[in-house]
């Protein structure tokens, strides 16, 4: 399809005006890999295409299910129009270039790295976001033709602690069920998983079961998150100490006789010394009870449960990965599932849900620098065998760095090439500082991003313009095993190409021009599918050899399927039925593990900083940030405390915090609530210096903490301390445009309809902004200015569109913003609108929406409590009936129930 930098780009054009055309495709966010159907329109008047997104009912994840970023796919594709500020171009130091001149760059930077370094002086760092057939000739040209395996993921910050705990326990990076045991359970542990914000359409489907037919659900998470809304239970247990709570809940099964003898007998190993070290961690209910700061009668009543229900599926996340004993608490829940015999059979099994849309795919291709592509290891045998089948001169004999230890060989220099696609680990990475000041230091950064301006593309001395989601083909493997295929509907923006290509052509150029023949991504497949099954004989468990000759007809219109798929056989959904895992002796290994303390200690009056995600936005931002209306839920980085720890540190809810640890820095609104435990915090990890002053979480968590198996960082308990932070002066700037303020302090920006809306703090002078370009001929500036109060207004119009304006207070009174966005999008002012404009606020003009609450229909907190408090709105249904709020995607029912519940509480008070 694409043959040279001047080929022609697919999807696009071609259709009559009016016409519509459906692309059946997969959701490029999430690991549940829903698919979608995207619809575009050409409209006659202007020949242009608009695109609108849907669920697919034919697709297995979702069956027609779509969450709130699903839902909003149309809004975050990337065009330049739109002021995403795509990149369209490759660029080499800043300047413009061809792609023929470009690739040279790239390929003649690396080969002569390597000739005067060796071939370990070079470094990948790649992603979960990739396309498998991205990562699969990404990997083969690291380890198969430059003969190193420096090649590392993000999903080493993401999955690695499953990957290790998988291998230990089953004898391969395999998770054993599927969605479908989440609807045939009788009880989901939900641990580490925030499901109701990450997996938002497995959360519905378990939902619709609860109802359907009373599955029990509960939740283990030291916060009380959406999930853990109609939950049964809620084990708001002590960071990092779920490893005592299974080791306590396999001394308990053990104890009540519940374990299926035959299976263990049969099938697995080690059961005694698990057992042995179980007991030593967690000898009784009492010890339990307090080492996870947990009553004795929540363990006791969840150990129960759990004894008596066959059916139980444990999920997983980044709680239990993302630790430095992330592999063990993997380890430990296997366990308990072992000695029960609960797994290969419906409804029932560990189960790790995977981040990114195509974390899997990443695995299977071997992505990580310690793993060889379709499932191998480095061991002489799988070494040899690749060499042979790829007719590799030099397959890489040991593994690699992992990323954290790559980042830090850049800093000291030995890494001296690397290039970096799909991720933003300038953000991403813990000790995001140390990464910034690495890759400063480094002599060649090569970024393939879709966007222009991200936090790690800053760095760049060559950025490659990737095509994005709904421009590219190939496929993904979602946390079912489920794999699918991603589509192309539009055509690249720009001189952007797939991933795929952009690797293909400098690997031709480094003189692998044999190796990388590839016309298509179907070409790719099909060698990864040959790989696969490639002198495999039913011992790795990836095989989809049954593919291996997929014509392109069919691959353009393969449905999605579980892998194994074995020439010959069926797509296997579930895994170890017959109780026969991939270990030499097929049988499954009970793993001893002992808890160790946090790895970091707590000095006195810190508070243990946990991080995660939010329900609308999607990792750095750089897509879902782009979309107002997911922008519009959480529309700052908010610091959420307990009132207790608020109050002792004088931090009041809606103020600013700074907080401080041993690695960095940050600046963000505060949040009181209750659903922290006192001595905790929790951020959200998105926000990067492009979206807002300081607030990179990743520059606030050090990287001495990892796994040492599974070198997976702990991203999830930085000891910080909390300070309030009180400015001179407040203000917001509302713009068509963006700017970024440079001043020392507090900001955050977030996307709006028609424009750009900054929130402002800071000491000292107030920056003096004004729109890019702005002068006396652009339009007329209106000013007021109360200078005894420190308050200061400027409105920017041009003709009579508002085009910006700045209100500063110094006493944090600014009126509210909406009527005033509101303007932004409007054709022109009325006279009344624009007398008006300085007070901010039209005269009789309704209240303001307040943060967004429900996506979709973009009703906000303010008009549902008003609604609730007006109508005398009890349930979520009814505040569905009134406001159509929670109806469509139904992500926002929890927090409409929170709202209730705080409703019912102020009237009862
Ligand atoms: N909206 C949205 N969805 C996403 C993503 C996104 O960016 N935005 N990213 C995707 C990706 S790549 C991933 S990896 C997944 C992540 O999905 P999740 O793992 O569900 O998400 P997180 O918010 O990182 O963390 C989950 C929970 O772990 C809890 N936790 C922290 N410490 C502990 C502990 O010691 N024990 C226990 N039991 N729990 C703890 C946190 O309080 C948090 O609620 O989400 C995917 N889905
Ligand atoms: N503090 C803290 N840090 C964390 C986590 C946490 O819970 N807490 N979670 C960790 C986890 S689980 C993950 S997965 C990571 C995620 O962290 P990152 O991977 O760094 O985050 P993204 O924003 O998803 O970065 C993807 C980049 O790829 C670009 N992109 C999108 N599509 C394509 C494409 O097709 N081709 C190319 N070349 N580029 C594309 C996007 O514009 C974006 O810049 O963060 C990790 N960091
Ligand atoms: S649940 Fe995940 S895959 Fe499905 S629509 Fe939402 S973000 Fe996309
Ligand atoms: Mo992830």
């Amino acid at each position: 399809m694409f043959d040279g930098p001047e080929g022609d780009g697919p999807g696009g054009g071609g259709s009559a005006p009016g016409a519509s055309r459906d692309t059946r495709t997969t959701c490029p966010y999430c690991g549940v890999g829903c698919g979608v159907i995207a619809t575009v329109t050409t409209d006659p008047a202007t020949g242009q295409d608009r695109v609108s997104v849907r669920g697919d009912a034919d697709h297995p994840a979702n069956r027609g299910r779509l969450c709130s970023k699903g839902s909003a796919l149309a809004d975050t594709l990337v065009r330049d129009v739109d002021g995403g500020g795509r990149l369209l171009h490759p660029e080499i130091d800043g300047h413009r270039v061809t792609w023929e001149r470009a690739l040279a760059e790239v390929a003649t930077r690396f080969a002569d790295t390597i000739a005067q370094h060796g071939p370990d002086s070079v470094a990948f760092y790649v992603s979960g976001q990739l396309l498998t057939e991205d990562y699969y000739v990404a990997n083969k040209l690291m380890k198969g033709f430059i003969g190193a395996s420096n090649i590392d993921t993000n999903s080493r910050l993401c999955m690695a602690s499953s990957v290790v705990g998988h291998k230990r326990g089953l004898g391969a990076d395999a998770v054993p069920g599927s969605y479908a045991d989440f609807e045939t359970a009788d009880l989901v542990v939900l641990v580490g998983s925030n499901l109701a914000w990450c997996h938002p359409v497995l959360n519905q489907r378990l939902r619709a079961a609860k109802a359907a037919r009373g599955t029990r659900i509960i939740v283990v998470d030291p916060r009380r998150t959406d999930s853990v809304d109609g939950a049964d239970a809620h084990l708001a247990l002590a960071a990092g100490t779920d490893s005592v709570l299974f080791n306590g809940l396999l001394v308990h099964l053990h104890a009540r006789g519940a374990t299926d003898a035959v299976f263990v007998g049969r099938h697995t190993d080690g059961e005694e010394e698990a057992l042995a070290a179980a007991r030593a961690d967690a000898p009784d209910l009492a010890t339990v009870a307090r080492r996870c700061k947990l009553s004795e009668a929540e363990v006791a009543a969840f150990y129960a449960d759990f004894e008596t229900t066959e059916k139980v599926v444990t999920v997983y996340s980044q709680g239990v990965n993302q630790s430095s004993q992330g592999t063990d608490t993997v380890n430990s829940i296997l366990n308990v599932h072992f000695l029960t015999g609960r797994i290969g059979r419906p409804g029932m099994g560990p189960f790790s849900v995977t981040g990114q849309p195509n974390a899997m795919g990443g695995r299977e291709v071997g992505g990580l620098a310690n793993q060889l592509a379709a499932h191998m290891g480095f061991s002489a045998e799988d070494t040899n065998r690749l060499a042979r089948f790829w007719n590799a001169p030099r397959v890489a004999a040991q593994p690699g760095l992992k990323a954290v230890d790559l980042f830090r060989a850049i800093e000291r220099g030995r890494v001296k090439a690397v290039w970096i696609m799909a991720t933003n680990p300038a953000v991403s990475m813990p000790d995001a500082g140390r990464v910034r000041r690495a890759l400063a230091l480094c002599p060649t950064v090569v970024v393939s991003d879709c966007i222009r301006d991200t936090d790690t593309g800053r760095f760049a001395h060559i950025r490659l313009p990737a095509a994005g989601w709904s421009e590219k083909d190939g496929t993904v493997t979602n946390s079912d095993r489920n794999i699918s295929r991603q589509r192309a509907f539009c055509a690249p923006e720009g001189e952007a190409r797939p991933d795929w290509w952009i690797i293909t052509q400098v690997a031709r150029r480094m003189g692998f021009a044999d190796a990388f023949g590839f016309a298509s991504p179907a070409d790719v497949f099909r060698e990864h599918a040959a790989l696969s099954a490639f002198e495999n004989d039913g011992r790795r468990a990836f095989d989809i050899g049954a593919l291996a000759a997929v014509s392109d007809a069919d691959f353009d219109t393969l449905a999605p399927f579980p892998w194994p798929w074995r020439a010959g056989g069926q797509p296997q959904e579930r895994l170890f039925t017959d109780h026969r895992f991939f270990h030499e002796d097929r049988r499954a290994r009970f793993i001893p593990v002992t808890t160790r303390p946090l790895p970091r200690s707590l000095p006195d009056g810190a508070l243990l900083l946990n991080t995660g995600r939010l329900r609308d936005q999607w990792h750095t931002m750089t897509r879902t940030g782009l979309s107002a209306r997911l922008s519009a839920h959480a529309p700052e980085p908010c610091l959420d405390l307990h009132p207790i720890d608020a109050a002792a540190r004088g931090v009041a809810d809606g103020g600013l915090a700074r907080i401080v640890s041993t690695a960095g820095e940050a600046l963000a609104r505060v949040r009181v609530t209750d659903a922290q435990v006192p001595g905790t915090a929790f951020l959200p990890m998105h926000w990067t210096d492009a979206f807002t002053g300081s607030c990179v979480i990743g520059r606030l968590i050090d990287d001495d903490a990892v796994d040492a198996l599974s070198g997976q960082p702990d991203l999830k308990r930085m000891p910080v301390t909390v300070l309030p932070y009180e400015p001179d002066w407040t203000a917001f700037w509302l713009s068509r445009q963006p700017v970024t303020p440079t001043h020392d302090g507090y900001w955050a920006r977030r996307a709006v309809p028609g424009g750009h809306l900054i929130e402002l703090a800071g000491r000292g002078p107030v920056p003096d902004l004004a729109p890019a370009g702005w002068d006396a001929a652009s339009g007329t500036a209106i000013n007021f200015s109360d200078a005894a109060r420190g308050n200061r207004r400027t409105a920017w119009l041009r003709g009579d569109r508002l085009d910006a304006c700045l209100f500063v207070a110094a006493d944090g009174r600014l009126p509210g913003r909406a009527w005033l966005v509101g303007l932004l999008e409007g054709d022109g002012l009325a006279d009344a609108d624009r007398a008006a404009l300085l007070a901010g606020r039209a005269p009789g003009a309704r209240a303001d929406e307040g943060r967004i609450v429900c996506s979709c229909f973009s009703v906000g907190i303010n008009r549902l409590i008003a609604a609730i408090g007006d109508q005398s709105l009890t349930s979520a249904e009814a505040v569905g009936a009134a406001l159509k709020a929670g109806t469509n995607c139904g992500s926002c029912v929890p927090e409409i129930k929170e709202v209730l519940r705080h409703a019912v509480q102020r009237e009862m008070a």
